[in-house]
């Protein structure tokens, strides 16, 4: 890391404990993040200097440490975060200069908010399986129809990249990504989908959603290399929220361990106590070295040549990977370390417990990162 980042780090550590947002309705409490990471400066960070940024160009570490810290604190203000991210990630990798003016400002304002519409129901880890098709019309506008699923801000957002088939018989070369605003005429993002923690979520309906042209992001046919691009970026960062997650958990553990009174001592006395906590800071430190390498290589060795773009995908999967199963490990033995309290609604661990869950499915679920990671091992 650089000064920049521990400056940062500790920046970010400061403030976010001071905020107070009520979280129990998660689509008002994620737009209240929104406003006030963009209002204090933090959403700059999603995107590059030229439009708005803090950074001349989107940084894997400054993303990683974002997240990690704000996932300590609160995985909802994590959450709110990434998503300006990832929802940005396709126009700033290969948006035209207008539809960058357009959009990028705004997200790093917190004016806009953002999302990636991906997955369908028949298509989530099989993306080239999308059924959703976008067709050029004869008046130079395009249709939508088709339904995506599982849309991270879906119904609170004010656009969606969205990738369809343009080509359908020609699977993952058959893809177009388009920027799709959420008041177009045909998209209906009303059916929100509940889950174990919070996190707004729909499906989004497209019923002959009419587009203009310009609303093409990037090549045609050129949809599911940027989404595995953008994928790519963001991957190292869910790694860094996951080892957020994992050093709250160890830290209430060890905050429980040491005033918890049993059996005429604490249970930090106990060597049982000490071989768990022993093993849990082993499996955040894991997590974090591979995180921090990821980000590293693309941040300092890039992405440029193919041999270096496989290379970072693989070290990207690897940590997403352990950084995810790590940290459900690390707060499982957390909350069985906190006994009977350790479910009870309200306390830090139960919902940890909770928030983590997730992160080993979405953003591509660990056997999806198995698989890259495996592909990258035979290729050599
Ligand atoms: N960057 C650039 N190009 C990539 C790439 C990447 N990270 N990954 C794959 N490609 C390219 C390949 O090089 C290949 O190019 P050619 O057609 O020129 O040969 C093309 O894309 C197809 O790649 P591949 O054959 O590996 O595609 P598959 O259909 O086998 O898909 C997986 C591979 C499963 C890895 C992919 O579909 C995936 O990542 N799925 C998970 C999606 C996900 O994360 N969903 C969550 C949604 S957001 S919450």
């Amino acid at each position: 890391f650089d000064p920049v980042h521990r400056e940062l780090a500790a920046g970010l550590s400061a403030w976010a404990p001071r905020q107070d947002v009520d979280e129990s309705d998660d689509r008002s409490a994620c737009r209240q993040w929104v406003r006030l990471l963009g209002d204090h400066g933090w959403l700059r960070y999603c995107v590059p200097a030229a439009f708005g940024g803090a950074l001349d160009k989107l940084d894997s570490r400054a993303l990683v440490i974002l997240r990690e810290t704000l996932a300590f604190h609160s995985p909802l203000a994590d959450f709110a975060f990434a998503m300006q991210g990832l929802g940005s990630g396709a126009i700033t990798l290969a948006g035209t200069p207008g539809q960058q003016g357009a959009y990028l400002g705004a997200v790093a304002r917190g004016d806009k908010i953002a999302a990636f519409a991906l997955s369908e129901p028949d298509a989530g880890s099989d993306v080239a399986a999308m059924s959703t098709t976008a067709r050029f019309d004869a008046d130079g506008t395009v249709l939508l129809d088709g339904t995506k699923t599982w849309i991270s801000n879906g119904g609170i957002a004010d656009y969606y990249c969205v990738f369809a088939k343009t080509e359908p018989a020609a699977g993952t070369r058959g893809i177009t990504a388009f920027i799709v605003d959420a008041d177009s005429p045909g998209l209906d993002s009303s059916e929100h989908i509940a889950v174990m923690a919070p996190h707004p979520l729909a499906t989004l309906l497209f019923t002959g959603c009419r587009i203009p042209a310009s609303a093409q992001l990037g090549s045609l046919h050129g949809g599911f290399k940027l989404a595995m691009q953008t994928l790519d970026i963001f991957r190292a960062s869910v790694a860094g929220a996951a080892l957020g997650m994992a050093r709250r958990a160890l830290l209430e553990a060890v905050q429980h361990a040491k005033t918890r009174k049993m059996f005429g001592q604490t249970l930090a006395d106990f060597q049982l106590t000490q071989a768990k906590l022993g093993e849990m800071a082993a499996l955040v430190d894991a997590a974090a070295l591979l995180t921090y390498r990821a980000a590293w290589l693309r941040d300092c060795v890039g992405t440029a040549t193919p041999v270096q773009a496989q290379a970072y995908s693989a070290q990207a999967a690897m940590a997403k990977m352990t950084a995810t199963e790590n940290a459900q490990r690390v707060i499982d033995m957390a909350l069985q370390m906190h006994g009977g309290m350790g479910v009870k609604v309200g306390t830090k661990v139960e919902s940890l417990y909770r928030d983590i869950r997730s992160l080993r499915i979405y953003e591509g679920a660990t056997e999806v990162q198995q698989l890259i990671i495996g592909k990258s091992v035979l290729k050599g």
